[in-house]
């Protein structure tokens, strides 16, 4: 016969059980992605995709964006301009480069795999009234370090067709602020509520296959099964993002160069692609 303590004890365990099993199902929104797929380990004759991203014709003018609205970031940068377009010696940064599909020399495709999300979280920091990086690579369910490291407030703001919408305020000396998706995506638009001027792009995958190009226009992704890939290049553009394809083989242990190239002609040639960007609006400081 079980004592009074003891049953009242067993009572006690089952409702707690009862309530961590609902608290995680309420976890699983519908937005929750399941990777289903065989987790892919390294066999250790990985290669790499490798290029230059190129501007053709000449680079874009600067374009000076006024910071009036906000005293303190007019102090801290006060020659802030665009990163629409970031040449350098006919070089294009802040290209986002993947792997969009193909096939394992095994036969599988890479869908067909999942991936370990890294432990490392990504950084998103605000600073100088503008995003570092301004294009940002993360796995699903990577953890994102979102900073503010200027003396003024941010309201950063994730707008995803995918994903849930977020938005957070964001004060100067707050504690960074932690964020991830759960779904793929690419790319991503972030916007600051405060300052009109601030966007950043998110590229969200489910595998590690992506890099974004450097200042000199070069990228690298790593780690690369031997396979048949198709190979995406993702610029924002003047106004609605813009891509580019490339069909590449990678042999095992080797490395595949594939370069791309946007500017004035390739602009005009490429299709829009699904990320259509409204012209800024300028608002005025909702305080200050
Ligand atoms: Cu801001």
């Amino acid at each position: 016969m079980m004592s009074k303590s003891a049953r009242v004890w067993l009572g006690l365990i089952a409702a707690a059980s009862l309530l961590s099993l609902a608290s995680s199902c309420s976890n699983k929104g519908p937005e929750t992605e399941e990777t289903t797929g065989k987790v892919y380990k390294p066999a250790g004759n990985e290669g790499s995709v490798t290029g230059k991203i190129s501007f053709t014709g000449a680079a874009p003018e600067l374009k000076k964006i006024d910071t009036s609205a906000d005293a303190q970031c007019t102090a801290k940068s006060p020659n802030l301009t665009a990163e629409d377009w970031v040449v350098k010696d006919g070089k294009l940064a802040n290209t986002f480069v993947y792997i969009k599909d193909g096939t394992l020399a095994d036969g599988t495709k890479v869908g067909d795999w999942s991936f370990e999300t890294p432990k490392t979280a990504a950084t998103l920091d605000q600073n100088g009234c503008h995003y570092h990086p301004h294009v940002l690579g993360v796995m699903v369910k990577q953890d994102i370090n979102i900073k503010n490291s200027d003396p003024t407030t941010h309201n950063i703001h994730f707008t995803p067709k995918n994903n849930p919408d977020w938005n957070q305020s964001q004060p100067n000396g707050a504690a960074p602020l932690v964020h991830k998706l759960n779904v793929a995506e690419v790319l991503v638009p972030v916007k600051c509520n405060q300052h009109p001027w601030m966007k950043a792009y998110v590229g969200v995958m489910k595998h590690p296959f992506f890099a974004v190009s450097a200042e000199d226009g070069s990228y690298t992704i790593k780690g690369v099964p031997p396979g048949k890939y198709t190979v995406v290049a993702w610029h924002e553009g003047a106004g609605p993002g813009t891509e580019q394809k490339m069909e590449v083989t990678v042999a095992a242990n080797g490395s595949v160069t594939a370069d791309f190239s946007f500017g004035a002609t390739a602009a005009l040639q490429s299709q829009p692609s699904s990320l259509p960007m409204l012209p800024a609006i300028e608002f005025p400081m909702l305080h200050k």
